[in-house]
């Protein structure tokens, strides 16, 4: 088991804009405001795929977004609110924000999904500020921006193939040749103490976790050699590959080796021998003869496992390797990852969009506002209009600016900015 880690960034999307409009009918000379709201943008979830096996995905695509809502339109029309984003990661990942280490989500099954950073809200149009006395107001709001995250996504592999057989058969050297773990190899028994893992990429679309293990010897079921070892990493694999010599390097007996292996696998646990669906003679650029390939192919064979022979040394048979693998993951199965309708989502409501916060401050005698979301909405509202300003103020008023210019101690007549705007403060 080792331990996946990536980073990526995800941003919701944005909020549209609300819009100024008013009606043109001839019939209507007066024009009442028609501007509509701003659509919500979309939201960014995580969903479990037992599809997918590692991070390594995330490695290539660093960016996730939500599609932003629309502008508002005339005629009242509401933007369309943006798509939310599923962001599909394997069973058994820890969202965290890497910014401030909160662990966000713990996806640990199928049936797991977080919302992890909602969407802005649209912005309102004038519509919405109609009153009786305010019959044409030439304001609306922007929509909410949302803020890139920056996450950490952890997880814990556990190998999907697990390559098994005899000490010294090319176990290492085999998975040092399909994936880029650098696992010590030497022509001694034992080389290998810990498994090594690494991630198979298969023609660029798919991919999977292989492990070596250390080699297995008769007795392994009773703890013989490193038994322990082996048994332990077998168990949550989905399938073994059977490595043995076919050349008989060691002088031992590649059919006596099948069958010996075989018989460990069913002694530790029954279910073993189920995983066990390939075998692979191995080193067949030492072969003498054709002929001990050709039994221990038939014997394979009558078991309902797959034979194929390999120089892991000299690359060859790799890739027809791992197309029969890749094959028999498939068969074992892939399920698309369930997607929830909104109002089933049960866990892990965590939004981490930052409030858009205000700045207040004063410089010498000036006092200034600072804040995103005050610096659009100054673009929207028009300061020769005295509605447009009085909502302004009122703004200001709600989010408690003023309360905060107060508290620094302005006076009346002490100049207020706000970006290109400037103002004298009057209570
Ligand atoms: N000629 C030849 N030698 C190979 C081949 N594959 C591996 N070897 C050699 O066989 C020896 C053992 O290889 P390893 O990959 O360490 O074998 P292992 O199965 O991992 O061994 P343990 O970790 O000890 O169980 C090394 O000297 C390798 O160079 C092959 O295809 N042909
Ligand atoms: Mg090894």
């Amino acid at each position: 088991m080792f331990i996946d880690k990536v980073d990526i960034k995800v941003k919701a999307g944005n909020g549209g804009d609300g819009i100024v409009a008013f009606r043109r009918e001839k019939y209507e000379p007066s024009g009442g405001p028609a501007g509509g709201d701003g659509g919500a943008g979309g939201d960014i979830y995580f969903v479990v795929d037992e599809g997918i096996r590692t991070l390594v995905e995330f490695r290539y695509k660093k960016h996730h977004r939500a599609e932003n809502g629309a502008n508002g339109g005339k005629s009242n029309r509401k933007g369309k609110n943006g798509e939310s984003l599923y962001i599909k990661v394997p069973p058994g990942t820890t969202i965290k924000n890497k910014t401030t280490g909160e662990v966000l989500a713990d996806l640990v099954d199928k049936e797991d999904q977080a919302l992890i950073q909602k969407g802005g809200g649209g912005g309102r149009g004038n519509t919405r500020f109609k009153t009786s006395t305010r019959r044409a107001p030439k304001f609306a709001t922007p929509g909410d921006r949302t803020d890139e995250i920056e996450l950490e996504l952890e997880m814990k592999v556990v190998a999907d193939v697990g390559l098994i057989g005899f000490p010294n058969v090319g176990k290492s050297t085999l998975l040092s040749v399909v994936t880029s773990a650098k696992p010590k190899i030497g022509n001694y028994h034992f080389t290998t103490i810990h498994p090594n893992i690494g991630i198979v990429e298969y023609k660029g679309v798919d991919s999977f976790v292989l492990a070596d293990i250390p080699g297995l010897i008769e007795g392994a079921h009773e703890g013989v050699g490193l038994g322990h070892e082996f048994l332990k990493h077998t168990s949550r694999t989905k399938l073994l590959i059977h490595v043995i010599d076919i050349s008989g390097s060691e002088r031992r007996d590649p059919m006596e080796d099948f069958e010996k292996i075989n018989d460990e696998l069913l002694k530790y646990d029954t279910s073993l021998i189920n995983k066990c669906r390939i075998v692979v003679g191995n080193k067949v650029d030492l072969m003498q003869d054709g002929e001990s390939s050709q039994k221990v192919r038939e014997l394979v064979e009558k078991k309902g496992m797959k034979y194929l022979e390999i120089s892991a040394i000299a690359h060859k048979g790799i890739e027809s390797l791992l197309d029969v693998v890749m094959q028999e993951l498939q068969l074992l199965e892939k399920e698309e990852p369930v997607i929830k309708p909104q109002d089933e989502i049960r866990v892990y409501q965590h939004e981490v969009n930052k409030e858009e916060a205000i700045r207040v401050y004063r410089e010498n005698d000036v006092y200034l506002v600072e804040g995103k979301k005050i610096e659009r909405l100054i673009d929207s509202v028009n300061f020769d209009d005295t509605e447009s300003t009085n909502f302004f103020q009122k703004y200001l008023k709600d989010k408690g600016v003023i309360q905060k210019l107060r508290d620094l101690g302005i006076n009346e007549g002490d100049t207020v900015k706000i970006y290109d705007i400037e103002f004298e403060f009057t209570e």
